[in-house]
Parts: structure tokens; sequence; C-alpha cells
């Protein structure tokens, strides 16, 4: 297998062919002479993870030599989706793979579809991780990520009679041929007991006697750079039972199989993810989750850094901590317990390393969403940490008095510590007072933490606070997903420089109203909606023409993303056919209408929006009435596979949160990279999209940010339009079924308590999908504007967001590998 002469596995389509037969026979233990697709894309994967593993031990040996600060980004969350189409991209070896296994009798894309998705995430959050860490790894950057191997991801969601189930995604059911288990990289983590005062060399330390221990093994997950060796690792840690607490079960219990049962029990801690991101308050294996895997993770970065340095004090200057979200907070208290109690640093030198090495980025807007943990929980799980919190929050509280004086008001906002009949520490405050930087995901979010979220805190430290746009890789969501798009702009551009410099894309503005180009882009356009329509009709029934507009939303189901909104439009388009007469539906623009999500387990509203969709769905596409002037289909299992499919097909898509409410919003940046068209409120970062597209080239509608509260005030169905009554009554009254069932949803906007604005904003929501109608007629205009999206989406690539992180936040410089 290997070449002698360098080292290195070759990559051209023998040697790899070569490694396939070698992985069939030894890995996946099939006959050479006769193995299925699966066991191809085992052996492929194996293959392919060879030359990972090569290229993470170089990189990791040049790290150590260099020594530069590396980041650690701490997330709970990675939407990872696919592997083996990505690291073929990106190690620059996909066509050698194709050739190989095609002179095997296999199809490339037939066994890269052969691999289920790493959903270990639930939405935005997670899936930016992900994008960010291909990023850091194609900027050269000596970063790793740190999360949980979870056994069981996000739910399969399974659609019956219109409903959505929920199934476990047992995703290791079949093996992960792109982790490495690391059986010797192991860290005991530590829950209950008590805290003692006991004398260590003479002084009065607190000594934590935890009651139980579980131990963390490390599972990497090697993360290629694009056009660079660079390869970087996602450290993810899974519960196993520890050797500690046999010891003292064998002597106490004596019954053996009880024991061996209460063993097993540690593994729960990396069972499964939580389906829901918009309350955790209370929950103790949550608690459990996240401490399990900060501790771990700071145990091994700890190791790492005491293999070459002695003095904590070089520890910011070395070390760089990225808290996704206040998920991994847990770990200031955690890096604060093991300087103290541990290293023995005492409470003014830990604060000092403390506060300078975390940064926080905040991923949500509303403030009921931010985390809270009760006291006695914590006490009971981490008894130690909530002491040291409790400690930070006593110097917090007399800084903040010596700058604010004696307003109790705001020092009680203010508080890390929450009291009340149930006493709470506030996560969110905790990070913020901690990190040395804090930022939003885009300019509108920063501005809303800086003014709603976090205004006591900015009007005291105003030079924390930071913006960072979210980004997405252009690696996955345009060569990986949209290869003809990519070939195209390689061929229009004169060279695949974009794909590490997505700025040249700037360069197909010149070309945009060119015909050749218009020609071209149309039929890369269509190649992927005739793609997306068959896998419509697999997946619903439904035969759709690729010659209406595909319209979509795919995202989570939330009220504020207001699926319900599109769907309410979709019967307004459906009612305004059915009263036309021949010569008006001419003039129709036919449309497909896609919508696709996961509605959160416990979500009932979110639940009924697709069974809603589902119904309206039956009735308008079962009316040959109105045939292909209008389609309405639910993509059922929303994930990343699916988004890689349904994105590229795309001819308008709809981000149409009510103003003020997502925080950035990534799926906009991925449409608009595969020139799709965006019909978007003024939310999350639509307004920086604007300065880089022109709000000639969207469909901006609906109420500004700063409107919504004056229209909340009001009954919004003062300004509802009477299309928006009608087409809610026809919903109640049974219109499309279920009489009086979808009463519950239609009672969220209306009579006064439409919360999310969907009434108010529903006439302009119908003038930005008539302008959409009108712009679609003219297809070299609409193909222009096209272009002119891909053109402007440079600033949305997530590489540009991490070189902000990096110069900004973080301090890191690139460490590249040198071969
Ligand atoms: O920052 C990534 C992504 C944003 O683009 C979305 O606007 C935001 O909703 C999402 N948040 C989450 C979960 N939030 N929390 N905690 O996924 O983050």
């Amino acid at each position: 297998m290997f070449d002698l002469m360098d080292g290195f596995l070759r990559n051209d389509p023998m040697s790899l062919q070569k490694d396939v037969l070698h992985h069939v026979e030894y890995t996946v233990a099939r006959s050479r002479f006769s193995f299925d697709d699966f066991e191809a894309y085992q052996a492929l994967s194996h293959s392919v993870r060879d030359r990972l593993i090569e290229r993470w031990h170089d990189t990791q040996q040049h790290f150590k030599k260099k020594d530069p600060k590396r980041l650690y980004f701490l997330s709970l969350e990675f939407l990872m989706g696919r592997s083996l189409s990505n690291s073929v991209i990106n190690l620059g070896i996909r066509d050698q793979c194709a050739e190989a296994v095609n002179q095997l009798g296999f199809e490339y894309e037939v066994l890269a579809e052969q691999e289920g998705d790493a959903a270990l995430g639930n939405g935005g959050l997670a899936r930016l991780s992900a994008c960010q860490m291909d990023s850091l790894a194609t900027l050269d950057y000596p970063a790793w990520g740190y999360g949980l191997r979870y056994q069981y991801g996000l739910f399969r969601q399974i659609i019956l009679d219109g409903f959505q189930h929920e199934q476990p995604d047992y995703w290791l059911n079949f093996g992960n041929p792109w982790e490495i288990e690391r059986v010797h990289v192991s860290y005991p983590v530590k829950f209950y007991g008590t805290v003692k005062d006991e004398d260590v060399n003479g002084k009065k330390c607190k000594v934590w006697i935890p009651k139980e221990t579980v131990e963390a093994v490390a599972y990497d997950n090697p993360i290629p750079g694009y056009g660079t060796r660079n390869t970087i690792n996602l450290r993810l840690w899974a519960a196993k039972p520890s050797d500690a607490n046999d010891i003292q079960e064998s002597y106490n219990t004596g019954d053996y199989i009880n024991a061996i049962v209460n063993r097993q029990k540690a593994e729960i801690i990396s069972n499964v993810l939580y389906p829901d991101d918009r309350s955790y308050q209370g929950k103790e294996l949550r608690l459990k989750q996240q401490y399990f895997f900060v501790s771990a993770s700071l145990q091994d970065i700890i190791r790492r850094f005491k293999d070459v340095h002695g003095n904590f004090d070089d520890f910011p200057d070395k070390v760089a901590l990225q808290l996704n979200d206040t998920h991994p907070s847990i770990s200031i208290a955690e890096l604060m317990r093991v300087l103290l109690d541990e290293e023995h640093l005492g409470w003014k030198r830990s604060w000092n390393i403390v506060s300078k090495v975390f940064s926080f980025t905040t991923h949500t807007v509303l403030p009921e969403a931010l985390e809270k943990v009760p006291a006695d929980l914590l006490e009971n799980v981490l008894p130690r940490h909530l002491q040291i919190i409790y400690e930070i929050n006593h110097a917090f509280m007399e800084e903040l008095k010596k700058k604010i004086g004696q307003d109790y008001a705001r020092l009680s906002r203010m508080s890390i510590v929450e009291e009340g009949a149930v006493k709470n520490i506030r996560v969110a405050n905790l990070s913020v007072y901690c990190s040395h930087t804090v930022n939003g995901v885009s300019r509108a979010h920063s501005e809303l933490i800086k003014t709603r979220v976090f205004t006591d805190f900015y009007e005291l430290w105003p030079e924390k606070f930071q913006y960072k746009t979210n980004g997405v890789t252009q690696r996955r969501w345009i060569v990986v997903s949209n290869p003809s798009l990519c070939s195209l702009i390689t061929k229009w551009l004169g060279t695949e420089s974009w794909i590490r410099n997505i700025d040249l894309l700037a360069r197909l503005r010149e070309y945009a109203t060119n015909s050749d180009l218009q020609q071209e882009w149309r039929m890369v356009k269509k190649i992927n909606k005739m793609r997306l329509a068959e896998y419509i009709e697999t997946m619903s029934g439904v035969k759709v023409s690729v010659d209406a507009m595909f319209d979509v939303q795919i995202k989570r189901i939330h009220a504020y993303k207001r699926q319900l909104l599109n769907i309410l439009g979709v019967i307004h388009r459906y009612d305004c056919i059915k009263n036309m007469d021949e010569n008006e539906r001419k003039n129709v623009v036919p449309r497909v209408c896609i919508i696709g999500g996961k509605a959160p387990p416990g979500y009932e509203i979110a639940k009924k929006i697709i069974k809603l969709c589902h119904a309206v769905a039956e009735t308008i596409n079962n009316d040959s009435d109105v045939g292909d002037l209008l389609k309405l289909v639910f993509i059922p299992d929303y994930n990343v596979s699916v988004a890689e499919l349904v994105i590229p097909g795309s001819d308008l898509s709809q981000h149409i949160s009510t103003a003020g409410h997502e925080a950035s919003g990534t799926g906009s940046m991925k449409f608009l990279m595969n020139g799709c068209l965006l019909l978007a409120t003024d939310d999350g970062s639509t307004n920086e999209i604007i300065e880089e597209i022109g709000a000639e080239n969207m469909f901006i509608f609906g109420a500004k940010i700063n409107e919504v509260p004056a229209l909340r005030e009001k009954d919004s169905n003062v300004k509802a339009p009477l299309q928006f009554a009608r087409v809610v009554r026809m919903v109640r009254d049974g219109y499309f079924g279920y009489k009086d069932y979808f009463n519950s949803l239609c009672d969220t906007v209306e009579n006064g308590k439409d919360f999310y604005l969907v009434g108010s904003d529903f006439a302009s929501y119908l003038e930005a999908q008539a302008a959409a109608d009108k712009a679609y007629v003219d297809k070299d205009k609409w193909t222009e504007m096209s272009i002119l999206c891909t053109a402007g989406s440079g600033r949305f690539s997530s590489d540009r967001t991490i070189e902000d992180y990096a110069a900004q936040t973080w301090g890191i410089e690139p460490c590249k590998c040198p071969f």
C-alpha cells in the first residue's frame, strides 16, 4: 500500500483501487470478488480516511513543533452531514476515487449516497460549527473542535397521515468509518459528592469528594482543509463506565449483576442529543452532558499545555477557548476549579488566567431562551462549581458596586445568581462577565444584544462586544452539492481559486448579462431542478413540472420562522387561481412550493403547522382544475444531505421570520451562493445581504425591527387585510379537512394574539410574492439577478467569519503544514 519513496499513500486511481480492495478484504471482511454498494462505500471511506490520518499526523506534528496559540472550539452540537463527499473534494481526489470504484463496477455517486448523516445537532448553530471547522482547517488555523459523540443524533422525522412522528437516529448502527476511537485517550469525569475544607501543605483548601466517576473516551474525526495538507481534529467524547466505581461497587454490594447494570448507566450521558433548543431549564442529564464534555476537553487541553509549558500564566498566550453559546459555559467554573484546587494557583492568579481565555458567542435573540440552571441542581451535581460561581459572583457584585453604586435593581438584573422562589444560575451572565469578548452572529443581532439582551453589561464594558456575521463554507454548499454550478463558475472565472478565495466570485458580476453565461446558468439550474423533481416524486409521490418556479422554505419549524405565513400565502394563491377565468390563468406563474423542516417533539404548534401543510397539499395537489399552476410539497426528514439536494434546485427561497427574531440565519447564505433569489424580511443578516446584492435583486417585505414593538401594542389584526381573514377562515372551517382541529393554530394569529405579526405582514408578503412572479417571467432578468446573488455571496463565506474571529477575538495565526 505504501510508496516507500515518499512514505505517503498515493492518490492515483490505481493506488486508490488497491486500497479499496484491501479494505474490502481486511477491514470490511468481505470477499474482494463479491461486495455490495454499502461495503464498497465502507472500503472507499476507509481508503480516504487513511489519507486523512496521514495528513492529520503531519498537521499535529507540525502544531506541536511550532507551538502556536491554539483555538479550542467547544460546542455541544456539530451537524457534520456526510463525510465522504466532503473529504474527497477537500483532498482533491474526487475524480480519482470515482475512476477507482468505476473500474470495480461501482458508481461513485451511488456509494456516496450510502452514507447516513452525522446529525449531532439541531439546526443553525450546529451546522455553523461544521462550516467553521471546514474553514479553520482550510485557512490553516491551529484549532480543534470538542463535542459529544451522541449515540442517537437528531431524531428521524417520519410523516404518517401528515403528522410528524419521531424515530431514534441510531446513526452508529452500521459503524462510522470516519472516526478513530482512542482507547488510550480517556479521562475520568466526576459528579455529585461533597466539598470539604482541608489543609494541603499548610494552606486551607477546598477539596471536592465526588461520588460518581464516568470515563470520557475520545473519538477523533479528522477535518481536512481544502487545498492544504492541514487536517484538524474534531474530538468527540463518549461516556463509558469507570473502573473507579467498580472498586467501590465490588466491595460494597456483593451484587455482581446489579453492579454491572449500574455500571452501564454511565453511558447514558452521551446517549442522546436533546432535540429542542428552546429551553433545557432544570434538566439534570443536560447539565451532566455539558459538564462531561467540558471537563474531558479541559483535561485534554491542560494536559497538552503542560506537556510543553511549565507556567500557567502562559496559558492565555497559548489557548483560546470558544464558548459556542452558553452550553459549554460550565467550563468557566471548571477551569477555575482546576487552577484553584488542583494547581493551587490561588484565586487572583487563577481568575487572571480564566478572564483572558474565554470568548462567548450567543446564537439567540430571546432573553427567555438564555439558559438558567437551578442552584440546587448544580449544588447536587457539581457542588464545588456552585461555590466557585458564588465566589465569582461575589467579586463581580463588589466590582459592580464600585461602578454603579447601590442601584439594586440593576445589580439584581446583572447578578449571575437569580434570587426568587427558585434560585437560578444565569449561565449567560456568567459567560458575559467572564469572557473577554462577546458577540452576536450578525450585525443586527449584535445590536439587539447590546440594546436589549445584555444592555447593562454593554453600558459598562462596550469594548467587550463585537459582531461576527455568520458564514457558510462554499466547499460544502457549492463544490460538493452543486458540481455543475462549480464547473460553470470555474469556467467563467478561468480559475478554481474562488474555492479558497471566495471574493473572486464578485467577478461574475461582469458577465451577469452575458447571454452565453445566462444560457449555461439556466441549464445548470434546470439540471438541479430535474434532480430535485425526481426526489420529490420519490418522497411524496407528487409529480412537479421543472418549468414552474421552485419556491422553497427549509428550516426548523418554529412560530417565529413563520412557515404558517408561507402556507397561508399558498392558500391565498390557490384561492385566487380557483377564482380566475381561463384568460387570467394564462398569466399565472406556475409554482412548486416546497416546505421542509423538523418540529421539536414537544412543540404542539409547530407540529400542527406540519399537519396543516400536508392537509393543504392534499387538496391542492389533487385538484385537477389547478394542475401544474400550483403544487405544495412537504419534504420529510430535512437534514444536511437533503439541503444539499434542495438548495441547488431552488429558484426562490423564503427567510420570513418576524423582524428581530432570527439571530442571523445561514440558510439564506447557502441559497444565495447557489444563485437562488431571496424573499425575506429585514431580520438577522438580511440587511447585510442587501448591502452586497442590492435590494433590487431581492424581495424584501414586512415590518422592520424597530416597528415590531409598536405593531404588537396595537391589535395586529386591525392591520391584517381581508384576504388574511378569508384564508384563516378557510382553515378553521375545514376547507382542507380537519374542521376545528387547526383552531389553536389559527388562534395564534388572530384575536389580538398575533405575536409574530403574521396578519400584519400578510399584505406586504403577498406583494413581495407578486413581485417575484413578475420578475420570474422575464427569464433574462431573473437569470441576471440569480448570477448577481452568487457573485455577491462572498462576504457570507465562513472563511471570512473565521478570519474575523481569528484576528479580532482569538488572536491566532495560521500554522501551515509544510508539504
Ligand atoms: O448562529 C447560527 C444560527 C443562526 O443563524 C440562527 O439565526 C439561530 O437561530 C441559530 N440558533 C440556534 C440555537 N440557538 N441557541 N441557543 O441554532 O444559530
